[in-house]
């Protein structure tokens, strides 16, 4: 069993419903248990033009390889409706792996820690909420000098709905 953290972000069809879904599904998730859920936050989007996002972070543990954890995760964001038209394009459900266990990941399909996860408030913030509080990334960065470094701006914490 690997402590794993998922980021999830919507900007489409309700996405704190999509949110909610998200998390029924990974609920389902097999050699998997839901060990924690976050707040649901608000922000707009990097990308202008977009609507605003809601996103949250899930903690599981799971014996499914990296890879594996991946399709599974792409086969909940296409029954979720998911259209990959463009590469930053809005999404009715984007998740993404951000952490998994001590691992460092570097492949074509999937990297680990996410790339951005330091210059991203939506994910670091709910990530504190599950995460202990000296957690080091698998590359030897403290969560705490990560959140000390990205302010607290433009987030709207949601009380979960
Ligand atoms: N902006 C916010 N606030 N949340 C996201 O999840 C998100 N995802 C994206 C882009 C378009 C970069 N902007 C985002 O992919």
């Amino acid at each position: 069993m690997e402590r794993i953290y998922i980021g999830l972000g919507s900007n489409l069809a309700d996405p704190a419903g999509q949110l909610r879904s998200a998390v029924a599904a990974l609920e389902q998730l097999p050699q998997t248990t839901l060990a924690g859920v976050s707040s649901f936050y608000q922000s707009d989007s990097l990308l202008p033009g977009q609507p605003r996002y809601t996103n949250a972070v899930v903690a599981l543990d799971s014996s499914l390889a990296p890879i594996e954890l991946l399709d599974a995760l792409q086969a909940i964001e296409n029954e979720q409706g998911r259209e990959r038209l463009e590469r930053w394009g809005p999404r009715t459900l984007d998740l993404d792996i951000l952490l998994f266990g001590d691992r460092l990941i570097d492949e074509p399909r999937l990297k680990v820690p996410h790339y951005q996860i330091q210059e991203r408030a939506f994910v670091l913030y709910p990530l504190a909420e599950l995460a202990p509080q000296d957690l080091r990334l698998a590359d030897g960065r403290a969560l705490s000098d990560l959140l000390a470094a990205c302010p607290f701006v433009g987030l709207e914490r949601i009380f979960q709905p």
